[in-house]
Order: structure tokens, then C-alpha cells, then sequence
């Protein structure tokens, strides 16, 4: 159809991404045509009199302030780190109102992959290899797992030198979920699910101590747990195996066997709109790491397949 681009985005620098393997991609797809009412689309250029673009407006999802603004329609990233990931807006101001054009900039984007836990082990697991840069007053954990287990398994292990099960989301039967923050913990229970996945949010807002939790995007009754806590930055988080002691501690009859995938996480509490876009991999706001920038290392028998 030879329709032209609206807006640009060049990486004119790259440098020191999380792992040599993981180079950071182009946008990973031709931003969609924007829709004005006109038959040929947009022009590319703002010097282009046909359509005679005012303005060219670059926006970061997730953040309020304008990135770029003015006459160029292109946004070039001089150096590049992960504070850049993410899903970029340009909007073009022309005389009939606004065009909108989106663009996805994200490494390690694992979309339509799970890991795959494959026996009972007690060093096989997954390491995140990205923490938050802060201490947590509020945060929002969600993964999805497929398995048949009846033990009880850990899902997702966030540890601290101080507290081992800072942030834990621990399943001890088929029919309950408990949640801790800080060592202490939530229960929350659900029907069996047999021969399907469990899509599963967890959040905790330190100010109120208001936990939430979501089953396949449905909320459950809110639960209270460690009013003024703060969660530590410094962590190893874990899938597959919990920690007993900072980064170890593993213990075979609590690890995990089967499949997990669309992993996040955010340092804010979801609104239930924002888990339903969480479980198709559309994260609305930002994450600290999610499925599309999931810097990872692999140890012993876990696989990655589509
Ligand atoms: C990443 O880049 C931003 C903007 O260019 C800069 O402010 C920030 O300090 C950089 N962060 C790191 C970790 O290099
Ligand atoms: C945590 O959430 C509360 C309640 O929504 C909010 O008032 C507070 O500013 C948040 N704190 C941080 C550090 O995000
Ligand atoms: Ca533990």
C-alpha cells in the first residue's frame, strides 16, 4: 500500500544493556497508518504541504511529561539504556485534529514463550535479573502458571539479606494462593482449575496495607497485611525455587514443575482494568520488568520455548 511513516524513531547510541545476548531491537513494528480521512494517509515530512503538519508531539507511555515537541518528526536516542524501554506516542498536530502513531521499543521480549520447569529439582530455577531501584511502598506482582501439582510450590521468591520471603507468592494446595510481604502473609482461596493455566495478580500498598488479588483477571476480596512496611530494593527474586536465605536456600519438595510465563512487575497497585492488559501482555503503566524486558539467567534444567 505504500503507506508513508508518520514519525521516526532512530537509536543512534547503544551501549551496555543488561546482557551481551540481549541487543536491543529496532522498533518492532511499522507503527500502524494513522487514520485522518485522507485516501493516501499521511505524509512523511512536516515540510510536506499537502497536509502541512504544526506540530509533532513524542510521548513515553507511563510518563506525563512531553519527551519531544516541535517540527521534527523524528525522536533519536543519542545513548540508550533501559530506562528508555518502552512504548513510545507521536502525535501529529495537523489542521483536521490529531494522528496518532505508536511504537514498541523493548528487549528481551519473551511474548508467546514460557519457561519450562521440566522435573522436580532443588537448583533449577530462573533468576530475574533486574530489581527495583528503589524500596517498594506499593508494587504489583503477575505471572501465569500451568501445572499439575498438588504439593505445595513456590511461584514467584523475592528475597532480601533481611527477609527471605520479602515478596512471596506461594500456592500450598490447588485451591489456595498465600501471598507474603515481609514474612508475613495473606491467604486467598480459589476453585481447582484443571487442565488449564492461572493467570495471577498479587498487590500490597504500604500505606493503607490493602492487598489485592486477581484470578484470570477477576479481583478478590480485599486483605489487609504489614501496614507501613517497606519492601527492600536490594533482592534477588526468583521463579521456580524459594529462597530460604538471600539468592539460595532451595528446597526440592517446594519447587516449582510446569510452565510460568507473563511475568511483571510494577512498583504501584493495578486497577483491575490494568491486570486485564497485564494478561495479554499490553502493561499499561510501565513495569519495573515485565514479559516484553525480561532480562533473565537460566539455571540448571529450565527451558525457554514458544
Ligand atoms: C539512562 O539515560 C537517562 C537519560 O538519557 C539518564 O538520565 C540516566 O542517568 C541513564 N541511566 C543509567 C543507569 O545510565
Ligand atoms: C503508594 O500508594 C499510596 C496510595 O495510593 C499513595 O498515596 C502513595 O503516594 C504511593 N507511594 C509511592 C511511593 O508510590
Ligand atoms: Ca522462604
Amino acid at each position: 500500500m505504500g503507506t508513508p511513516r508518520l514519525c521516526l524513531l532512530v537509536l543512534a547510541g547503544l551501549f551496555g544493556l543488561a546482557a551481551p545476548e540481549s541487543a536491543p531491537r529496532p522498533p518492532a513494528h511499522v507503527p500502524p497508518t494513522p487514520q485522518l480521512g485522507h485516501p493516501q494517509g499521511v505524509p512523511p515530512h512536516p515540510g510536506d504541504t499537502q497536509l502541512s503538519v504544526k506540530e509533532f508531539l513524542w510521548q513515553k507511555e507511563g510518563s506525563r511529561d512531553p519527551l519531544q515537541k516541535g517540527q521534527s518528526n523524528v525522536l533519536i536516542f543519542n545513548s540508550f539504556n533501559k530506562s528508555h524501554l518502552g512504548t513510545y506516542t507521536c502525535t501529529a498536530t495537523v489542521p483536521l485534529g490529531t494522528a496518532v502513531a505508536t511504537y514498541d521499543l523493548w528487549i528481551d521480549d519473551l511474548v508467546n514463550q514460557v519457561f519450562v520447569f521440566r522435573r522436580e529439582t532443588k537448583d533449577s530455577y530462573v533468576l530475574v535479573r533486574v530489581k527495583p531501584e528503589q524500596p517498594l511502598l506499593n508494587f504489583t506482582v503477575c505471572l501465569r502458571s500451568y501445572t499439575d501439582l498438588t504439593r505445595p510450590h513456590s511461584l514467584f521468591s523475592y528475597a532480601t539479606k533481611a527477609q527471605d520471603n520479602e515478596i512471596l507468592l506461594f500456592k500450598p494446595k490447588p485451591t489456595e494462593y498465600r501471598f507474603y510481604v515481609g514474612g508475613k502473609f495473606v491467604t486467598f482461596r480459589v476453585p481447582e482449575s484443571f487442565s488449564k493455566s492461572e493467570h495471577v495478580c498479587a498487590s500490597w500498598e504500604s500505606p493503607s496495607s490493602i492487598v489485592r488479588f486477581w484470578l484470570n483477571g477477576t479481583p478478590w476480596p480485599r486483605k489487609g497485611l504489614q501496614k507501613d512496611y517497606v519492601v527492600g530494593a536490594e533482592a534477588v527474586i526468583t521463579l521456580g525455587q524459594e529462597q530460604d536465605v538471600f539468592g539460595g536456600g532451595f528446597d526440592a519438595p517446594q519447587s516449582f514443575v510446569g510452565e510460568i510465563s507473563d511475568v511483571y512487575m510494577w512498583d504501584r497497585e493495578l486497577t483491575t482494568r490494568e491486570v486485564g492488559a497485564a494478561m495479554y501482555n499490553s502493561p499499561s503503566p510501565a513495569p519495573i520488568f515485565g514479559w516484553r524486558n525480561f532480562p533473565y539467567k537460566i539455571h540448571g534444567e529450565v527451558y525457554l520455548k514458544g
